[in-house]
């Protein structure tokens, strides 16, 4: 707050009163002593001969939330390839939500993620029932349908698909909305899409687990806008099964050919936990092969949260998340060995691990090589509904 006055000025805030010269000057409050809820703060400034002036801020007071922040300030994760890639940091959009599945489009302008206003964490590990929802939600609702539900059960658990647009790849991105594709009741998720040109998509997947199975499902949409509207259309039977289809990454080699990447928990053939697996369609989205596991890349443990890229020598790299020699989900890549051959990855690079964060993972990266990945945190002194969350993190390159 900076108050210009003559000579002297004093401020009145709240409980405290500061004395102040001429210059502008900071003023650190301690919320812990306050209670939560809205405030207002009031700063009056006289000068030596009487004249007052005033200016009144209104504030919310939240110090769990203020704990949480500060909590996440103290964490990072860890570069393995710093002569490669600059130093991470937070995007300023992220919100006490749980901010999943990220896709960042190749030219850096459309950000979408996966949304839960919860600590979405603690309900998985928790095995909690759904009337149960209303103990983790957390973080702004983003005018997501909590009360439609089949069961008697308020507030709703699912999850919607939010959109982030910036002008140019030198600002941050500095909020999401709820996109076109967020649905009632059901659960939408996992957005990847190949641009056409900056206003239109070519072809975009995302998930949903509105079928027989409740187990998401891979959907698609050709030429729509950044932010399309809807639900789109079932991939292929031949991929989508009522097992879990998960996480896809969507690429078009040429004219007719495509290649999608997707992960899986469940699918008979898994070589161990979540697996990565993918698919081709040789006539532009009108018939996809059987899904063919990527055992060059699984083990038994998590592979998972595939992203495809192809550098500017035109090497394709396959990035995603894997549990790590620390425990953690870390963030690796693998180099293709023979081109055309989707299962033939070279040995695992790390390239980010977790460092003093719970994990990172859902890394999607620009034209550029710039990569936005998401981060977990745990807070220290957390409750069983309230210890974890999720942020979308930028890393960019050298
Ligand atoms: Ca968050
Ligand atoms: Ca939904
Ligand atoms: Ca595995």
């Amino acid at each position: 707050m900076k108050i210009f006055s003559a000579l002297l000025v004093f401020v009145f805030c709240l409980n405290f009163t500061v004395r102040a010269d001429w210059k502008d000057f900071d003023y650190t409050w301690d919320t812990t002593s306050q209670t939560d809820g809205a405030k207002n703060i009031l700063a009056a400034a006289y000068d030596d001969v009487g004249n007052r002036t005033e200016s009144t801020l209104p504030v919310t007071v939240d110090n769990a939330q203020a704990a949480w922040w500060a909590a996440k300030d103290s964490q990072a994760p860890v570069v393995a390839l710093p002569a490669e890639f600059g130093t991470p940091y937070p995007q300023p959009l992220a919100n006490m939500g749980w901010e999943d599945g990220l896709f960042l489009t190749r030219d850096g302008l459309n950000l979408y993620c996966s949304y839960i206003p919860a600590d979405y964490l603690s309900f998985t590990i928790n095995a909690d029932t759904l009337d149960h929802y209303y103990l983790y939600q957390r973080g702004s609702v983003m005018g997501m349908d909590l009360v439609t539900n089949p069961a008697g059960s308020f507030p709703w658990f699912h999850v919607d698909i939010l959109y982030a647009h910036r002008n140019s790849a030198s600002e941050p991105f500095t909020s999401f909305q709820l996109s076109n594709m967020a649905r009632s009741v059901y659960a939408e998720g996992g957005f990847c899409a190949v641009q056409a040109n900056s206003a239109l998509l070519d072809i975009a997947v995302f998930t949903s687990n509105d079928n027989s199975s409740f187990k998401t499902d891979i959907r698609y949409f050709m030429n729509v806008p950044n932010n399309p509207t809807g639900l789109g259309t079932s991939l292929s039977a031949v991929v989508n099964t009522d097992d879990t289809e998960d996480n896809p990454h969507i690429e078009r080699l040429d004219a007719n050919n495509l290649v999608v990447f997707f992960d899986s928990n469940d699918r008979p053939g898994n070589v161990g936990m979540l697996d990565i697996w993918y698919t081709t369609s040789p006539d532009n989205g009108t018939t996809w092969t059987a899904p063919v596991n990527v055992s060059s890349v699984n083990t038994v443990n998590d592979e998972h949260q595939p992203h495809l890229y192809k550098d500017k020598t035109g090497q394709w790299f396959l990035y995603y998340s894997a549990t790590h020699t620390d425990g953690k989900l870390a963030i690796f890549r693998a180099r293709q060995l023979t081109p055309g051959n989707w299962n033939s990855w070279g040995p695992k690079e790390l390239v980010v691990s977790a460092g003093t964060t719970l994990g990172v993972g859902e890394p999607t990266l620009t034209e550029n090589g710039d990569i936005s990945f998401l981060v977990v945190f745990k807070k220290t002194g957390g409750t069983a509904y309230d210890q974890y969350d999720a942020d979308p993190w930028f890393l960019p390159k050298k």
